[in-house]
């Protein structure tokens, strides 16, 4: 039999898809290369296959179906891709045939998958061949570009050329259109430090950079020519480790980023004259792009709603700042970037991130028509028309389809270069809260069930009270516990006044979950 599943072995698709050690995953590819096939008939469009280790070691590999318009898989296919995924072989046939009976899908058509492979290592993908047709090859590209180009596809042209050429040009254009508007940097002001995690995001934004006319000059380490993927450098390590990356050379005071292994999340970092290391993560990027939106707004004399969507992982700072300071509206969702990007859907203007790194900004149908009526009209004060012209070039710099490294870089380089603003004055508008992430192994970490956004535990019995008790004994603390989607793990975090305070709640909350 080809690709046959480990007997009794139960996987679940979960927010960045199926995830499990490599070995583990021949089957699932197959599987799910059958399932993408189905996808694209059910909805007559081209589907995405990505198969990546984001963010994990490399051994840990992952496979996730893109739907057309570059989003996440609906959520009753996640469902069918459970199902089909721990169905034994023989019955693997009867599977199929239920989710074509159920979905009524017509096998007479062709289906069209766009199939994506970015671990160098681990090339399973290949067993899609026997499956269906693979439209076109893309070789290597980052999960962000792959969303980019199905999106493309699936929209005739209007979101932009399907290649990974049409994707740097449209982007480099809008970055260039936006530095513009920058009054005269120095070469200085203009160095970019970037840690690549050994993944693709490092070729691709050698892609990128080569049609930025050198208005970003970009130092990249941890290319992949030496270390591992992720291996002690990358976003969630300098996100978790709150330190910088080995494979780094970088005085005080240099602007520094890192991405993750896929290139869908970043973090800027930099270090004081004192050796201090400052971390700028998904809530400070927030911060600054919505900060700069609604300046933007104000001045092109635009009504459009704009918020900003978190998880219960943002940094309470932030939440405040957000809510008290700048008056914007603030949202918590669950954990895993589906969910933060159907609630920025509901708005106009909708910036979404991660305290890890992961997010994008969505403009509502009728936020991008007002925005390009605005910025061709030519019986409106000069004001109001450069604040026109830098929305339009903002939303051409962002992948609206998922969270982007390489788009999310340049849009905080154009706003930081807009605004004439240092990364230390960028991390000075508001001071995080000290925080402490841990996970803890439980024999089941399915006891704990969450509400409230994952910010509160509902079971098992007197955890939530037991947490609530611990938070109190710490100022300006907050603490809670949730089941990973992605790891064996259950996560616990907590933040408070000092840092101190932050790692001994952690510590007792911790214990309070065994
Ligand atoms: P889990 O393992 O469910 O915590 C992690 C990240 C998510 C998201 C997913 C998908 C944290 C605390 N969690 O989910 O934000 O990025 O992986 O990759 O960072
Ligand atoms: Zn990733």
């Amino acid at each position: 039999i080809l690709h046959p599943k480990p007997a009794g072995l139960v996987l679940q698709y979960g927010t960045a898809g199926f995830r499990t050690n490599a070995k583990q995953l021949d089957h699932i590819m197959f599987r799910m290369g059958l399932l993408a096939t189905l996808r694209s008939r059910k909805t007559k469009a081209t589907i995405g296959v990505m198969v990546t280790a984001s963010h994990n070691p490399e051994e840990d590999n992952g496979v996730k179906l893109i739907d057309p318009m570059g989003e996440m898989l609906t959520a009753t296919w996640e469902d069918f891709a459970t199902q089909l995924a721990n169905t034994e072989q023989k019955e693997l046939l009867a599977a199929l045939k239920d989710i074509i009976n159920k979905e009524a899908i017509n096998m007479k058509l062709e289906a069209e998958v766009f199939e994506d492979d970015n671990v160098g290592v681990f090339a399973a993908s290949n067993c899609f061949c026997c499956c269906c047709s693979v439209l076109s090859d893309y070789g290597l590209v980052t999960t962000p570009q792959l969303h980019y180009m199905v999106c493309c596809q699936n929209s005739h042209g209007q979101y932009g050329e399907a290649t990974v050429e049409g994707y740097c040009s449209k982007l480099s254009q809008a970055f260039l259109a936006l530095s513009k508007n920058a009054s005269n940097r120095t070469d200085d002001q203009k160095h970019l430090f970037v840690d690549g995690a050994n993944g693709i995001g490092a070729p691709k934004l050698r892609e990128v950079e080569s049609h930025l006319k050198k208005q970003l000059q970009i130092s990249i380490f941890n290319d992949g020519s030496r270390g591992k993927l992720n291996h002690q450098c990358g976003a969630d390590f300098v996100k978790v480790q709150q330190k910088p990356p080995t494979g780094v050379e970088i005085s005080p005071g240099d602007r520094c980023c890192s991405f993750d292994g896929d290139a869908d999340r970043i973090v800027y970092y930099y270090t004081d004259s004192r050796g201090f290391f400052h971390l700028l993560d998904g809530d400070k990027i927030a911060t600054l792009i919505s900060t700069f939106l609604k300046e933007l707004l104000v001045q092109a004399g635009l009504d459009l709603k704009i918020a900003v969507v978190q998880t219960a992982y943002a940094n309470g700072s932030s939440t405040r700042y957000l809510e008290d300071t700048m008056k914007v509206i603030v949202r918590c969702t669950k954990t895993g970037v589906k969910h933060l990007h159907h609630a920025a859907q509901e708005f106009d203007i909708g910036v979404y991130f991660e305290a890890n790194g992961h997010g994008t900004v969505l403009f509502s149908k009728t936020a991008e028509e007002k925005v390009q009526l605005l910025a061709k009209s030519t019986n409106i004060n000069d004001e109001r028309k450069r604040a026109a012209l830098l929305l339009q070039n903002t939303v051409n710099v962002i992948n609206q389809t998922v969270g982007d490294a390489i788009s999310d870089m340049l849009l905080i380089e154009a706003i930081l270069a807009i605004k004439g603003m240092t990364v230390q004055q960028w991390d000075a508008i508001y001071s995080d809260l000290p925080n402490r992430q841990l996970k803890v192994t439980v024999s089941d970490r399915r006891v704990i069930e969450t509400t409230d956004a994952e910010r509160r535990a509902v079971s098992p019995a007197g955890l939530q009270e037991a947490i609530d008790g611990l938070v109190k004994k710490y100022k300006q603390a907050r603490s809670f516990v949730r089941p990973s989607g992605t790891e064996d793990v259950v996560r616990v975090y907590a933040e408070a006044d000092s840092q101190e305070s932050a790692d001994a709640l952690a510590h007792e909350v911790s214990l309070a979950v065994h």
